[in-house]
């Protein structure tokens, strides 16, 4: 009898076995004692050696089958690293979730918040595994195929430059800090490509220094090169990498030395000089709050609190000022601390980020710090009560904009508010309120018109929405709108809505939009930006490819068109604004 009730399979040998086994028992026993010493010998060793075999082929893993990337950390970068930190898990091979124990950080009681947070302590980050076995499928297949090529023309045209030019066959710097290379790492790292992997790798470790005279956006820079670097850091367990996102931390910290705390959006990474944007007195307020998530890992993996301090009084300095039902205006200033009157409301441009690091903080704190939660939540019943509006005649959903200090509506989404519905749906998968995935899934399919309504299935930057009636058209697209920067947001929602919900029409989506990219935009050195999603015939190449081309629009790709809607554990990681996956404190 065997007994199929618990993990192991047990032999039942009572004596209410029936009869005629009894005597199979007995007769084999009588043949075994027949047999000679030396045939005893001969049967017990193959008895052996097809035991051995069995074992052997039960527990094999083809190696053909995992594409992984060498990852042998660096080991004169770990011999610098232990200047600069003393972590009790260097000395232990596999430290999972080691927490030092008086490194909780909480949220302080009462209503008042302390802004000089966590002053010496520090949660040290779990060290998480993370293994990516190389593509499953034919659409995986294809996007590694798309990377390559981007890969390629980069390499060829712009190597160690900012961006690729790909119809002029040249580059674009903007902070010459080789921003294709480290914003693709972790991407190079999840799809499994060796020698790509190395190169870049390689790069980093020789080439990528940040000791130039040149002004960079404080934003810009932590979400691309040092969300970059530590994401890499995390996967890899390279130590170079946390080096050189521990230096470039140091030189960005100058910029939260403002009157009020909220930072200056530029700095020069020489001088370590912070100023106001040129243009404008005023900070974003979507960049203020959108390097919170990496400055909190510099010191979770450093061990040292001050970038965590700096970065998280700034979310608390928000948090203190006045909302329009938990909605923010997009500029503020570094000086006063205050948001700019009149300024717009949107979740578009400026302001996007802000409500997604509300969430992600959260998430990455091990849902310690309440009030981001309860920003978070003010702000989404803000969404439904000021911005949220359907279309005539078909009834779509979209989040529109207020203006004048939220007088006005204005019947616009940029393709930036589609980050929205995966970030929505986030929040529930964490036990935020299930009516958000009901916005999140009407907002994904306007989002989803947006492409489908072009020609080229492919979104424009902005779109204006038909609320009065005027004539038959749900939505429509203005000459100067009507360009495609090769952005990740929708795909970045519908691997989201795919991982929560199993439902592969969101992967057909994925595909046809990725269809649109192969069909308008590849060139033969790369892809690039658009003028024209209107017409198949005129596109009016803009001679770019972006480095989020790579870091966020294939990343999710790839991960959307995987068999496995787990291929990255979000119970582990919390994704920054650039695709960049970073580990969660959980306490
Ligand atoms: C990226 O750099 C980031 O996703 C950012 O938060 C917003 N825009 C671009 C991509 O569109």
């Amino acid at each position: 009898m065997v007994d199929y009730y618990h993990d192991h399979v047990a032999v039942d040998v009572s004596p209410s076995e029936p009869l005629f086994q009894r005597r199979k028992t007995k007769s084999l026993r009588r043949q075994w004692n027949q047999l000679s010493k030396c045939q005893k010998t001969v049967v017990c060793t193959l008895s052996a050696m097809v035991f051995l075999i069995i074992v052997y082929v039960v527990s094999y893993e083809p190696e053909s089958a995992v594409i992984s990337v060498d990852l042998n950390p660096n080991e004169n970068g770990k011999d610098i690293l232990k200047n600069i930190r003393n972590d009790p898990r260097d000395v232990e091979p596999n430290f999972n979730e080691v927490v030092h124990e008086s490194q909780v950080l909480e949220e302080p009681a009462g209503a008042e918040i302390d802004n000089s947070v966590n002053k010496n302590q520090v949660l040290l980050p779990p060290k998480v595994e993370q293994k990516f076995t190389g593509p499953t499928t034919m659409r995986q297949q294809a996007v590694i195929k798309a990377f390559r090529h981007a890969w390629k023309g980069y390499k060829k045209f712009a190597w160690g430059h900012d961006h690729l030019k790909p119809i002029t066959e040249s580059y674009h710097d903007w902070f010459g800090l080789g921003l294709t290379i480290v914003d693709s790492l972790d991407t190079i790292f999840i799809m499994g490509l060796k020698e790509e992997y190395t190169e870049a790798r390689d790069w980093v470790d020789k080439h990528l220094h940040f000791e130039v005279n040149r002004d960079v956006n404080l934003f810009e820079v932590t979400i691309r090169v040092l969300g970059g670097l530590l994401s890499i850091y995390h996967f890899s367990k390279d130590d170079m990498f946390l080096q050189k996102a521990t230096d470039l931390a140091d030189r960005l910290l100058p910029c939260f030395e403002s009157e009020s705390g909220i930072p200056f959006s530029d700095i020069n990474l020489f001088t370590r000089k912070a100023h106001a944007p040129k243009w404008s007195p005023d900070s974003s307020t979507s960049e203020v709050t959108t390097i919170q998530l990496e400055f909190r890992d510099v010191s979770r993996a450093t061990g040292d609190p001050k970038y965590e301090n700096a970065a998280e009084k700034v979310s608390r300095l928000v948090h203190k000022l006045e909302k329009k039902d938990g909605l923010v205006p997009i500029f503020i200033n570094a000086n006063t601390g205050q948001f700019r009157s009149y300024s717009t409301i949107t979740l578009g441009a400026r302001g996007d980020s802000y409500y997604e690091y509300l969430l992600k903080q959260w998430i990455q704190t091990g849902k310690t710090l309440d009030y981001l939660k309860e920003d978070y939540i003010m702000a989404v019943e803000g969404i439904e009560k000021h911005l949220v509006k359907r279309t005539v005649p078909n009834g779509f959903l979209f989040v529109g904009e207020l203006l004048g200090g939220g007088k006005d509506f204005k019947p616009k989404m940029d393709h930036l508010t589609c980050y929205l519905p995966g970030t929505l749906a986030l929040g529930v998968h964490f036990g935020m309120p299930n009516s958000h995935m009901k916005l999140a899934e009407e907002l994904l399919t306007t989002c989803y018109q947006t492409y489908a309504q072009q020609p080229t299935f492919l979104a424009p930057e902005i779109t204006y929405f038909n609320i009065q009636g005027e004539n038959s058209n749900d939505m429509y697209v203005k000459s100067n709108d009507a360009h495609n920067l090769l952005r990740p947001e929708f795909l970045e929602s519908l691997w989201y809505m795919y991982q929560f919900t199993g439902n592969a029409t969101y992967q057909e989506w994925g595909w046809r939009i990725f269809q649109g990219f192969e069909n308008y935009t590849k060139v033969s050195n790369g892809y690039t930006s658009i003028g024209n999603v209107r017409s198949t015939t005129v596109v009016r190449p803009k001679d770019m490819m972006e480095s989020f081309f790579l870091s966020e629009t294939l990343k999710y790709l790839y991960l959307l068109f995987s068999d496995n809607p787990r291929l990255l554990d979000l119970e582990k990681y919390v994704v920054n604004s650039e695709a960049h996956p970073l580990p969660i404190n959980v306490i």
